[in-house]
This record gives structure tokens, C-alpha cells and sequence, in this order.
């Protein structure tokens, strides 16, 4: 198949689960077009399958707007009508489902609209609360939904929080995050620890996009509590509009030698090998791909019992779920499995396993079977 695949390129979920998917289908024969505004972060190196199509913002003085969602029109229009793209596969419904609809107006006079591509299109969350907040986008995200050929979401509760809020025409399909087993798993390296100045201390890690929704400020509170009790070390590995609000708490709270704010990184399979503890206590996520990619190292995980994590986290399994900004459930909780050897290791395990049903090459070819039916629809 001829695959385009729209994402965003930045630190986030959707940009990896959207790269690795199209390394995936790159590596079993698929060609695939990335169409993004700067080189996704996880792309790396030269595939003879992958061509990457970069979206000009088009930035003019006159306008205060950009033109992305034109620029990228126009650009998958070009693409697909010169590499006849079979498939189209937007993730967000806003814009890049948007924009592939146009192409495909675009391309109405050139080619006949059965010869055309398909449009599949994957919510990832942030659709969904772009319109909690601003109901006046309601109907373009519906537009969006119901114009794509095909929706995907990533988890049972962003597909029923979307019929609940739109609707849709079409059935959603349930197609999960997933993690690359044979990437990552646990390999604790004693060099890691030793470039980190971390001895025997446990340690607890975090990684995010550091937005309001992550709650940044619970994790440093949560740790605070923790180091009260044990001797820990904070990874915080990520970058984002809560940064340096965090850094001032962490300041305030006098534990600065005890949290290292790690920035972007690409590769985080060597932190999660020598991390005990994952801390995600978001409001809400639609998934929860950094938690999964911990738990496939062997790191249990204390998140929240909001939005799709409860769908892979077991309580008890797997780590813990509480309710949003219970610090003091979540503390407990952490002391618990940093200091119950024998429940962390069963707990460790666990996950091991449970990462396993996720893997990307089943996944894959999950997505690969609805892109099947949609080229086999009239
Ligand atoms: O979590 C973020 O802030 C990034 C966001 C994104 O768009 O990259 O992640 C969303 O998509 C991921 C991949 O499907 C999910 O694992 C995340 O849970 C989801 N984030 C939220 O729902 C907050």
C-alpha cells in the first residue's frame, strides 16, 4: 500500500505512536509519506520505504495567522495524486483530517473520486478536549469525523466520550497505543546511574510534554512526601509550558539535589531501566503511551483512575490508579511498592506482560486490516 500519514512532530504520544506505526508498515513493504511540520521526533535515520514531507507554516507579514493546515492541503494533494497515495491516515481530527478533505476536494477534477485515497483518521484525546473547552469548534471537529472514511480512537473511553460528544456516523474502532517489546526492556546499565550521581537510592520517573493536564506539581509533591520516608532520586525527563513552575517548586521545597530535570530526550529506554517507579497522576489521558513504554521496561506505574489507563493498568497488577490529585493516596501507594521488594518484583513482571499484549507488530497489523477495509469499501 501507498500510505501518507499525517502527524505532529513534537514530544507528545500521537507524533510517536504515528512514527512508529509508519516505521512499521515502512519496514513490512508499505511506502509511506510522513507529512509534518518539522521532522517527527522519533523518524531517525534513512528508510528506502519512508519519504518525509515538510509543511511550510507560511508565515505573511499581512496575515497574524499561519497557513499549516493549507500549506499541508496542498501538500498532500501534490503527493497524492503524483505517488497515488492508496491511504491518507490523519492523526487529530483538527486539523490534519481537515486538511486531507480538503486535498481530496482539491483533487476532485484531476482523478474521480472512487480512485482517490482514503481517508482514515485517529482521535488521540486532544480533539475531544479542544472542544470541552471551546464548544464553538464542536461542529468542525464533527465535520472531520464524519467525513473521514474511517475512525479510529485509541481507547474504549476516547471512543465513548466521542460518540458521546459527536454522535459519529461511523463506528469508532478501538486500536490501542502499542510498544516496540524488542526496544523496550528492562537492561539497567550501572554507568547510567553513575552519570546521574544516583547510588543505591530508588528511583521515580516522569515523562511528558510537562502540559497543565500532566499535573507536574503533584509529582513533585508526591516525591517530596516520599523523600520524607525513603531516600529517592526524581527523574523528570521532558519539557513543556509547566517547566519552570516546576523547577520553582521543586526549589521552594528544598529538593533540588533530589529531582533532575532531564529536558527532551529521544531515547529514555536506559532511564526507564533503572527507574522502580513511573508517577503519571494526569486530570486525564486518552491512553497513556509513556505508562505503557515504562510498564514494557518493567516499571510499575501509579496513574490515575481517569480516562483509557484503567483499560491496561490493573490495580494492585500492575501499580496503582487513584483519583486525580489524591497526592496522599499516591504517596501511599509509592512507598508501598518502593519499599515491598517482593510485591515490586511481582509487580515488575507483571507489566513485563502485560506490555506484550500491546506489542506493535499485532497492532500493526491491526491497522493494516482496517486500511484493507476501507480500500475494499465502495
Ligand atoms: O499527552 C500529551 O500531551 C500528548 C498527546 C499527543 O497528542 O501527542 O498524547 C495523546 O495521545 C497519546 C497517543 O495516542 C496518548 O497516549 C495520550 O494519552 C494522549 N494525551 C492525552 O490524552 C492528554
Amino acid at each position: 500500500m501507498k500510505i501518507g500519514i499525517i502527524c505532529h512532530p513534537t514530544y507528545g504520544g500521537s507524533g510517536a505512536v504515528a512514527t512508529e506505526l509508519g516505521k512499521a508498515l515502512a519496514a513490512k513493504g508499505h511506502t509511506v509519506h510522513f507529512f509534518s511540520q518539522s521532522v517527527p521526533f522519533r523518524l531517525g535515520t534513512f528508510s528506502k520505504n519512508i519519504f518525509y514531507h515538510e509543511v511550510d507554516l507560511n508565515h505573511y507579514p499581512l496575515f497574524e495567522c499561519s497557513f499549516y493546515s493549507l500549506g499541508l492541503a496542498s501538500k498532500i494533494a501534490e503527493v497524492a495524486y503524483y505517488d497515488k497515495l492508496d491511504i491518507v491516515h490523519a492523526h487529530y481530527a483538527i486539523p490534519h483530517a481537515l486538511s486531507a478533505m480538503l486535498a481530496r476536494q482539491i483533487l476532485e477534477d484531476k482523478c474521480t473520486l472512487s480512485k482517490c485515497f482514503k481517508l482514515a483518521t485517529t482521535l488521540h484525546g486532544t480533539d475531544i478536549t479542544v472542544v470541552g473547552a471551546d464548544r464553538g469548534m464542536e461542529d468542525v471537529v464533527r465535520l472531520a469525523i464524519n467525513k473521514s472514511d474511517g475512525v479510529t480512537s485509541v481507547s474504549k473511553y476516547l471512543k465513548d466520550e466521542t460518540v458521546r460528544m459527536f454522535s459519529p456516523k461511523k463506528e469508532i474502532t478501538v486500536i490501542p497505543n502499542f510498544v516496540d517489546t524488542s526496544l523496550f526492556f528492562r537492561t539497567p546499565k550501572q554507568e547510567i546511574r553513575e552519570q546521574l550521581g544516583i547510588k543505591d537510592e530508588k528511583i521515580v520517573i516522569h515523562i511528558s510534554n510537562f502540559r497543565p493536564v500532566k499535573c507536574i506539581s503533584d509529582i513533585i509533591r508526591i516525591f517530596d512526601a516520599l523523600t520524607k520516608r525513603l531516600d529517592a532520586t526524581l527523574l523528570l525527563v521532558g519539557d513543556g509550558p509547566e517547566r519552570s513552575e516546576s523547577e520553582i517548586l521543586v526549589r521552594e521545597l528544598g529538593i533540588t539535589g533530589r529531582v533532575r530535570f532531564l529536558g527532551k530526550l529521544d531515547d529514555i529506554v536506559p532511564l526507564l531501566s533503572i527507574a522502580d517507579l513511573m508517577l503519571m497522576p494526569s486530570n486525564v489521558e486518552s491512553f497513556g503511551l509513556a505508562a505503557l513504554e515504562a510498564m514494557a521496561c518493567g516499571v510499575p506505574v501509579i496513574a490515575t483512575n481517569a480516562g483509557g489507563f484503567p483499560e491496561f493498568i490493573v490495580p494492585g497488577r500492575h501499580g496503582y490508579l487513584l483519583p486525580p490529585g489524591d497526592i496522599e493516596g499516591m504517596t501511599e501507594k509509592a512507598f508501598l511498592l518502593l519499599t515491598d521488594d517482593a510485591h515490586w518484583m511481582a509487580c515488575s513482571e507483571a507489566c513485563v506482560q502485560q506490555a506484550k499484549h500491546y506489542e506493535t507488530a499485532s497492532l500493526v497489523e491491526q491497522y493494516e486490516r482496517y486500511y484493507t477495509r476501507l480500500l475494499d469499501e465502495e
